[in-house]
């Protein structure tokens, strides 16, 4: 039991230092779409593999809004876009009154595809979109009627071919950082990188894991020491008085007077 101790600790410094290190070498960033409007974010120049993003940080967007992001991936990738929720207003017979529109290309040159719906509204998300080429662009407009809490999409790098170390194999072919792989979001755009378990939850397992264990120990140990002083107290040591403290033997106060008495007489 004891001897396991220094392999949990060993364990537990080593997930902690891997998750300090991940953190430490940033591969994403979320980003708010309405503070960085008419933006391009460009992931080999930020050394990004994935970017979050979010309409807006307050619980409903704003009327009159009007805001454009575009994500561009490096030399020979493309982009794959996941729609994590999604609620824009919807107007009636159909017709969206606020919309997202997704379109290819990055900000100077946009259009849309067959492979998207022009403009997004309502509660239900679209199936994952793959750019054809590098840049993906977001456009969102409302107007003054109604208005709902918006969206949050993550858009991921990939390229297709053979998988390079420290990238990922999906089942759809694709390859993407291995950093992105068990952490809560679908990136290959078929959840292959999916696990039950994100890494976080595995060190937040290790670590109360690992204080249970200190814990139930030192209860342990606190629970026979406290035994072994009352053992003590129960069962003095031999020889002792009563009270539980030893006082050397000594000879009656008397004798010794009663001897010098009868020296005296002779
Ligand atoms: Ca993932």
């Amino acid at each position: 039991m004891w001897s396991s101790r220094p392999f949990m600790w060993e364990l537990c410094v080593f997930l902690l230092s891997s998750m300090l290190l991940r953190l430490a070498t940033a591969y994403s960033k979320s980003y708010v779409m309405e503070d960085y409007c008419d933006d391009l974010i460009d992931l080999e120049y930020n050394g990004l593999s994935m970017v979050h993003v979010r309409l807006t940080e307050l619980g409903i967007y704003r009327p009159h809004m009007s805001c454009t992001f575009a994500v561009r991936a490096p030399p020979m990738h493309r982009l794959t876009l996941v729609m994590e929720w999604i609620d824009i207003a919807e107007g009636r017979f159909g017709y969206c009154s606020d919309y997202l529109a997704v379109l290819e290309g990055d900000l100077n040159k946009t259009y849309y595809t067959d492979n998207m719906d022009a403009k997004l509204c309502g509660q239900k998300k679209p199936a994952a979109i793959t750019s054809s080429r590098r840049g993906l662009t977001l456009h969102f407009d409302s107007n003054q009627i109604e208005e709902g809490a918006g969206f949050s999409a993550v858009f991921t790098s990939f390229h297709e071919g053979s998988c390079q170390t420290g990238e990922f194999s999906c089942e759809n072919g694709r390859c993407i950082d291995q950093r992105l792989k068990c952490d809560k979001y679908d990136n290959c755009g078929d959840f292959s990188d999916d696990c039950l378990l994100t890494v976080g939850d595995v060190v937040a397992a290790v670590i109360i894991t690992s204080i249970v264990f200190l814990l139930i120990v030192g209860g342990a140990v606190l629970y026979c020491y406290r035994d072994k002083i009352k053992f003590r107290k129960k069962c003095p040591v031999i020889g002792a008085n009563p009270d539980g403290v030893y006082h050397p033997t000594t000879e009656p106060a008397g004798k010794d007077d009663g001897a010098t008495e009868q020296l005296t007489a002779v």
